[in-house]
């Protein structure tokens, strides 16, 4: 606690850690490229230095503030190491800025023209590295890379997953895969953490938008979408709209005018997860089975128990995710019913991890799989915008049916907790107004990386955990397997916030963009007719006319 003078204006800070943090409380975006407050301090990037009354230069993001301290953030002397910095950068960085994926939303290109530097006077190039794009769902350019770190420690720090790393010394440093493998060939989980919070154009998502377009106007292909719960809460953001409004009716719209034949909704799948998830639920509770039941609708969770943990797999739902139901349910109800077309079903995620899921071999029936091809929110804004479609201005449309009906607890589960709240929903007998509503108090809402709660399931004292982001799973599951805590149902998303935090998202996805898209997401539900999944009439419809060897289509190991 104490007063600061920054540029001459007298500062108050109150528990802010580092000088950076009140520069920007006295309303100053001091550049950085290493800096994010989810991450720890790495200090490399120096674009945040200041300068104090006795000429010394420090960087603020790694700098404690003190009382009576006195700095100066835009002094001659810092604009001019400013921009000797940027040009070094600039030096080694392949500026093929037009054709670049990242152009206008690249942190590089931003300060290099916020800072006025309009000519790069040396050239370091190494000639060219090979991109990888051994990865379903990221693709690394090397050549793009400018070391600040930040992917490294959000794969170590948040993600608790460890594959990137730097290798080398001085000039010759880089980023690069565990045991300078692809990334593709690491125990990379798919999660596109990395690339939200890569500066420049080095991580991206991996590009299927030409597959759509080519199965769009291929005469013999029946293409169908189903959009995952997070999308219409996000998506709106790149034309200007509220973040967090639900777009839902204007991303059918613009689907059907894309050419795709059906649009449903992948809520209707989370519904489906919900009757059979808490069904297995049900069954280990009453049989004593094995608990806690983890879900398994994560894929980049579920790769991730399997690399980490394989003594927990008999613990993970058997229930395939709803992308995967949805994508096996619709491709049977197509299937020898004499359609001429074949189905190309569409998945449209806040997820670069569902790229790696779709591609799963169990996932394919007679070699043909269940899911054709995944993009992203991202990618399909791409195509939107590919098109010249005036996304703001679009009347909305309905979903189509059969499967285009949810309940509010299927949208949900694009949030962390979403799921919890779900299958309990589901599994109280007496559903009063009150026992549904006293579920969506704060112990399963909410963005805190894990939450524990207790819930009184008709008598049964159930021990619930719903954690979000891979190192928190970490944590938890250190905590369970030492004895130190007990659960009975354990949810994990692997993203900060759950499926609306999604790599695949718009990039605006700060902290209050996410908390608007969580808001999206209940505000949904609120207004939703039906609320839990076996009040779905189509979910009703679709258990009557289901086979006996059903199981398989829902289920896998
Ligand atoms: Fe998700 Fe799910 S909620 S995993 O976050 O269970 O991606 O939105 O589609 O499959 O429904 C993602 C979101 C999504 C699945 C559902
Ligand atoms: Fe790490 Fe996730 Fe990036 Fe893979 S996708 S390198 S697991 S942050």
């Amino acid at each position: 606690k104490g007063t600061m003078i920054i540029d001459g204006q007298k500062v108050q800070f109150d528990g802010e850690q580092h000088v950076l943090e009140v520069i920007r409380k006295a309303g100053i975006e001091l550049p950085t490229f290493c800096y994010h407050s989810d991450l720890s301090v790495y200090g490399a990037c120096r674009m945040c230095i200041v300068e104090d009354k006795w000429g010394g230069i420090s960087t603020s993001c790694s700098t404690p503030p003190k009382d009576g301290m006195e700095i100066f953030t835009n002094t001659p002397k810092l604009q001019k190491h400013r921009r000797m910095i940027l040009e070094l950068l600039l030096s080694s960085h392949h500026r093929d800025c037009t054709v670049c994926e990242k152009n206008n939303q690249c942190k590089l290109q931003e300060l290099a023209r916020r800072f006025g530097v309009r000519q790069v006077r040396f050239d370091t190039k190494n000639g060219k590295l090979p991109i990888d794009s051994s990865s379903t769902s990221v693709v690394r350019d090397p050549n793009k890379c400018i070391m600040c770190g930040d992917c490294v420690r959000m794969c170590e720090e948040v993600q608790g997953v460890g594959v990137l790393g730097f290798a080398n010394r001085g000039s010759n440093i880089k980023i690069v895969p565990a045991f300078n493998k692809e990334l593709g060939e690491v125990d990379c989980v798919n999660c596109g953490q990395c690339i939200t919070v890569c500066p420049t154009g080095a991580l991206l998502i991996k590009n299927d938008t030409d597959e759509i377009w080519k199965a769009l106007y291929d005469k013999k292909k029946r293409v169908v979408a189903q959009i995952a719960p997070a999308v219409r809460v996000a998506l709106g953001e790149a034309f200007g709209l509220e973040p967090g409004e639900a777009v839902t009716g204007k991303i059918v719209a613009a689907l059907h005018r894309l050419g795709f034949d059906e649009v449903y909704d992948t809520a209707f799948a989370a519904d489906l997860t919900v009757m059979e998830e808490s069904k297995e639920f049900a069954e280990r509770l009453s049989s004593g089975g094995k608990l806690p039941l983890f879900t398994s609708c994560c894929p980049a969770w579920v790769k991730h128990a399997e690399n980490r943990y394989p003594e927990l797999l008999d613990n993970i739902s058997s229930c395939r995710s709803p992308q995967q139901m949805f994508g096996s349910v619709v491709k049977q109800h197509y299937r020898g019913s004499g359609h001429e077309r074949s189905t190309f079903i569409v998945s449209i995620m806040p997820c670069t991890a569902k790229k790696y899921e779709a591609k799963r071999p169990e996932f394919s029936n007679s070699g043909e799989k269940d899911v054709d091809v995944v993009i992203t929110t991202q990618e399909l804004i791409m195509m939107i915008k590919e098109t010249g479609l005036q996304f703001s201005e679009l009347e909305p449309d309905s979903f189509d049916m059969p499967f285009g009906m949810a309940s509010g607890a299927g949208v949900i589960f694009g949030v962390t907790g979403g799921v919890s709240e779900a299958v309990l929903r589901r599994l109280y007998q007496h559903k009063t107004a009150l026992h549904l509503k006293s579920l969506s108090f704060d112990d399963v809402r909410g963005m805190e990386g894990i939450k524990e709660t207790q819930v009184d399931l008709d008598g049964k004292i159930i021990k619930l955990a719903i954690v979000n982001g891979l190192e928190n799973a970490n944590r938890l599951i250190k905590s369970i397997q030492n004895g130190e805590v007990e659960y009975d149902f354990v949810e994990v998303m692997a993203c900060p916030g759950g499926c609306i935090g999604g790599a695949g998202q718009p990039l605006a996805s700060c902290a209050l963009s996410k908390e608007e898209r969580a808001k999206g997401l209940y505000k949904v539900d609120r207004v939703s007719q039906i609320k839990t999944s076996e009040e779905n009439p189509s979910i009703i419809s679709l258990y009557k006319n289901m086979s006996e060897d059903s199981h398989e289509m829902l289920h896998n190991k």
